[in-house]
Formats: C-alpha cells, structure tokens, sequence
C-alpha cells in the first residue's frame, strides 16, 4: 500500500515491525529502567551519561510517537535503532572503550532488530554493530584493545548468541500464528484469519460504499465419498478442491475452510449478480477438475451486500439460507439470496456494523 522498501518489501513485513512494535513497548520501557537504574548507581563515577540517557528517553518517545502517524513506519523504527546504538556507542568511547562496562549493550539494537524485521536487515544491523563495536573499541582505543582484546571478544560473542537466540524465537512465534490462522488440510485460510480481513472489508466498504459478495460452498454428498473410498481419499478430495477453488480466483479474492466440506469465498467489490457469475465459474471449475480422481460437485449460496450494509451476520445468514436452497433444488448449483434493501448494491436504509467476532464463533 505504501510502496516497496528494502526494510519491508511487503505490508506483512511492515505489519510484522508495527505490532512487534506495539508489543515490545512494556519489555523496552522495562529495559531502560534497569539501564537508567544502573546509570543511577553508576553517577558518582560516570555524572555525565545522564545525557545519553536523557537523549536516548527521548528517542524512544519521538520513535513510538511518529511510528503512530508514519507511512513508513518501519523507517521511524529502523532510524531509532540506529540512533540508540550510535548514543550507546558513544557512551562506550567515553568511558573506555573496550574497557567500559557499558561495552555489552552494544547488543541490543540488534536484539531490537531480530525481533522485528526480516532476516536480511537482521544480517545487515549484526554486521552494523560488528562495525561500531570495532570503531568504539579498536579504532578509538587501539593499544587498550589490542592489549586485552577479551572484552571485545565476548561482546561478539554476546551478540551472536543473544540474536540467535532472539531469531528462534521470533521463528516460532510467526510458525505458531500461522497454524493459527492456516487450515492444515487445505492450507487455506481457516476462520480465525476470517474475522480481521472482514472487518477491515467492511470498513473500507462504508468509505468507499463499494460491494461485497460472499459465497457458501458445500460438497454434495460428501459422506457418499468418505464412505465409499475412505476418510484419507476423502482429505485428498478436500485438498484437490481447495487447490481447484485458488486457481480459479483472483489474489485478492480469498478462501476460508469453515471446518468438514464447508468453504468460504469474499469477493470484495462485486454485486450479487458478479458474485452469481463467479459461483457458476467455480461450480462448473470443480466439476470439470474432479478432484482426486473423484467426480464430486459443489453447491453455492451466494450474498452481496454495499457500503453500510456489509456485515459478516447478515450476509452469511443469507448465503446460508441460500446454500440450503441449492442443495434443496438439486445440488450442483450457484443460487442467489433473496434480496433485501440495500444486499445488491442500491442503496438502502442505514445499517449497524455486526460484532462479527460473535457471529464466527472464534
Ligand atoms: P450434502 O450434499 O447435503 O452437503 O451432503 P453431505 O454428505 O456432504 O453432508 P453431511 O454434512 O451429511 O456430511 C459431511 C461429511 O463431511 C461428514 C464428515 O464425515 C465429512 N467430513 C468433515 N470433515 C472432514 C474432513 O476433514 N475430512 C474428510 N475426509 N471428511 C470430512
Ligand atoms: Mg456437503
Ligand atoms: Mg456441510
């Protein structure tokens, strides 16, 4: 949305580096209390790092501040990075290079930066830091580092595992959400990814007062097959399907697996009659693909809705009412809901937005 940048080539990497973010802010306010605490301990001998540390609140403020505002924030979060080491830098020069005991937290932008950006600024900010640990101690205190190179050496070390460390974490964090939000079976979207991405259709569409259009998709007689070729070729029906219903819709066009043979289909910015045209596209798609082998056909229930109108509760309601006519008119077919003011793109007495975490059931 705001255009490519190395930091975060795509708005999942920038919306990665916003809620970490958001998220860390306790954990670094925690932080920099202990190192305010330890420069507090540490006056009657170091009086002037107050200044660094003064500086160093008030980059944390600016950052968290104009990260809120920013198109670029992950830019905002870089630069404040970059500046707290260059001050922690700073304070290591001044209080003796590599013989400061300020030399370890040298590690922790770097630790910032693992835990928010991808693995190539990872590589960069590890290499950055390598850079100034260098400069601070070797190029600043050349005969004292050369003399006892140890504390410089356990820093590098530091710094390497305190990043691993930090990687892995971050690793299992992004593993874990994504089984949140990932059907095992499909690898489609589940539910859980459903409630974020309607909410914000909805919003955008009371802006914008575009349409939306959901569909309902059921497999016909989907027991039949379980029971005639078993529950392990039923699952592979299942994937060949959801495999099938993907190649047949556009990127922004989405999936979701509501659970057993249920599928979900949001078309943002199409009526009830596009909705129709793209239900009958992926009915005749299925049964032409046969998937696994097995000649299977789906039923379609299909809602639209525009502006003020599009909720989750009463467009699936109606997708659902829709669906249960299909399957009572024969199967194998796309029928439209039964439309109500406003459902088809003309305009209609305002309505409420829908708790549509309630209505999902997550
Ligand atoms: P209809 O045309 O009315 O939809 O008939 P149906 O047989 O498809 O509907 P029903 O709801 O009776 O059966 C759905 C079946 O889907 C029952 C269940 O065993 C099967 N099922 C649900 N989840 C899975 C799954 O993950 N894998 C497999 N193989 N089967 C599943
Ligand atoms: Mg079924
Ligand atoms: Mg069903």
């Amino acid at each position: 949305m705001q255009g490519e940048s190395w930091l975060c080539p795509t708005e999942l990497d920038r919306s990665r580096v916003v809620d970490a973010n958001g998220r860390v802010r306790t954990i670094r306010m925690v932080g920099t209390a202990a190192i305010a605490l330890a420069l507090l301990i540490a006056t009657p001998w170091l009086g002037w790092t107050f200044i660094l540390l003064a500086l160093s609140i008030a980059n944390f403020v600016n950052v968290g501040r104009r990260m809120e505002t920013s198109a670029h924030p992950e830019r905002i979060s870089a630069y404040g990075v970059l500046i707290t080491l260059l001050l922690l830098a700073t304070g290591v020069i001044l209080s003796g290079g590599p013989r400061s005991p300020a030399l370890p937290w040298l590690v922790l932008p770097a630790a910032m930066v693992a835990a928010r950006f991808r693995s190539q600024v990872v590589i960069a900010a590890v290499a950055l830091t390598v850079a100034v640990i260098a400069a601070a101690t070797l190029g600043v205190h050349t005969a004292a580092t050369i003399r006892d190179p140890v504390p410089v050496i356990a820093t590098l070390a530091l710094l390497a595992a305190v990043v691993s460390i930090v990687l892995a974490l971050q690793a299992a964090e992004l593993h874990h959400r994504s089984e949140a939000i990932l059907d095992p079976l499909t690898g489609l979207l589940n539910r859980h990814a459903l409630v974020p991405r309607f909410l914000e259709l909805s919003l955008q569409a009371r802006v914008t007062n575009q349409p939306v259009c959901v569909m309902l998709c059921d497999v016909d007689n989907f027991k039949a097959i379980n029971d005639d070729h078993g529950h392990d070729r039923g699952d592979a029906v299942l994937r060949d399907l959801a495999y099938t219903l993907r190649k047949h819709l556009r990127s922004f066009e989405l999936v979701y697996r509501l659970g057993g043979e249920e599928f979900l289909v949001v078309l943002p910015g199409l009526d009830l009659a596009g909705g129709v045209e793209v239900g009958e596209r992926l009915r005749a798609a299925v049964e032409q693909a046969q998937p696994s082998g097995i000649p299977i056909t789906i039923s379609l229930g299909v809602s639209a809705a525009i502006g003020v109108h599009v909720d989750y509760e009463s467009m699936f309601k109606a997708a659902d009412t829709a669906l249960y006519e299909a399957k009572r008119a024969g199967r194998n077919r796309a029928v439209a809901a039964r439309l109500e003011p406003g459902e088809d793109g003309s305009a209609g007495p305002a309505g409420q937005l829908a708790p549509i975490e309630a209505a999902i059931g997550v």
